[in-house]
């Protein structure tokens, strides 16, 4: 698709470009050959990133469904049972990678807002019997994606992860948007993901950074994680040019998510009173708006389609929901020209 006018880019938060911060830093960046652990900036990035998350280890992979995988692949082994929320990312949009290269069978558990209660999760581990796989991995997600980037409390993280380490499973976060769950409740990030034995996160999204994730845990499984990234392909070599934007990303940009809290939250309340739109503000609290579409009016699509004319991009979330993500780069007036726009649109 030709981009219209990267102003009105409320698809996701990966549309970001890099701040001339980053580019500098990419442009000076000291490189080596990371598969052989050369790589000044990659080294500087990982310690950086296992340090702000309060665990052992860090390893920079090319994207969050990679991070993901490596996790998936690292914790379980071949026919494993692996549970989380049903409308969980990994599930949902990452290839069936977990199933197609780990060889492990996905058990959904119905949630709420994303989140899943201790009870469900003690619901869903059956007692060991001959004729059910075995469950090893739980994977949760914070903020959640599909149901709004919603959050998960250091309380609730800690009482699921008691309950799947009791049963002896690990426990993965899905943290692609972690600072914002983090700075949205005003708790460190090493707090929420204490309880968890990996977490990946994203510079690549709200933190602004061209490409790349952080997968993070113990020494161990670090070590573990980055042959298996390399089996993947993901060994980079002088991969520091990119790894330079994410230590920008990492010192710089986790503060400013609350600018695009307080921007989404602007945009939901004016998009609550227009006619044949919904929003759930009691969902609203981070950078996702999702947006409920009067089937009487039409469908998901037609809205994406009829903003698009008017050169404001958003994407569709289901089959009546759109949904608009806020980042660094669209503000006030932007946030109001979608508003006004969709105002047109729904009463025109
Ligand atoms: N999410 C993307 C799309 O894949 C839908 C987006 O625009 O929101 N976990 C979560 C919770 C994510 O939201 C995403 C990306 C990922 C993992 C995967 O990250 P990437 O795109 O780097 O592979």
């Amino acid at each position: 698709m030709e981009l219209l006018n990267k102003s009105f880019d409320f698809r996701s938060d990966t549309v970001t470009v890099p701040t001339q911060e980053m580019r500098e830093a990419m442009y000076t960046a000291e490189v080596g050959d990371d598969v052989l652990g050369e790589d000044p900036t990659i080294q500087r990035l990982e310690r950086l990133a296992a340090e702000k998350v309060g665990k052992e280890a860090a390893l920079f992979v090319t994207s969050g469904t990679q991070g993901n995988l490596i996790a998936v692949l690292t914790h379980t082994k071949r026919g494993d049972e692996v549970l989380m929320e049903s409308e969980a990312h990994i599930y949902y949009y990452e290839v069936g990678g977990m199933a197609a290269l780990g060889g492990v069978i996905p058990r959904l558990i119905p949630g709420s807002a994303g989140i899943i209660t201790p009870d469900a999760l003690r619901k869903a581990l059956r007692v060991e019997n001959i004729h059910y796989p075995t469950p090893s991995l739980l994977c949760i997600e914070n903020t959640h994606n599909r149901a709004g980037g919603t959050i998960w409390s250091p309380e609730q993280v800690k009482a699921v992860a008691e309950v799947a380490h009791e049963r002896g499973l690990m426990v993965h976060m899905d943290g692609a948007r972690v600072f914002n769950a983090a700075i949205a409740q005003n708790c460190d990030v090493s707090e929420l993901v204490a309880p968890v034995d990996s977490v990946m996160f994203c510079l690549s999204k709200g933190l602004g950074a061209p490409v790349g994730s952080i997968l993070a845990g113990s020494k161990e499984f670090i070590r573990q994680a980055r042959k298996c990234r390399k089996m993947l392909g993901g060994g980079m070599r002088q991969a520091g040019v990119i790894a330079a934007a994410g230590v920008v990303a990492l010192e710089r940009m986790t503060e400013r998510l609350v600018d695009d809290h307080a921007l989404a939250w602007k945009i939901g309340q004016a998009i609550s009173v227009i006619p044949h739109l919904k929003v759930d503000l009691e969902r609203l609290k981070t950078n996702i708006v999702l947006v409920e579409v009067d089937s009487a009016w039409g469908t998901a699509d037609k809205l994406v389609e009829a903003l698009q004319m008017a050169e404001v991009l958003a994407a569709g979330s289901g089959p009546q929901t759109v949904r608009f993500v806020t980042h660094k780069d669209v503000g006030e007036l932007d946030g109001l020209k979608l508003v006004e726009t969709l105002t047109r649109i729904m009463r025109g």
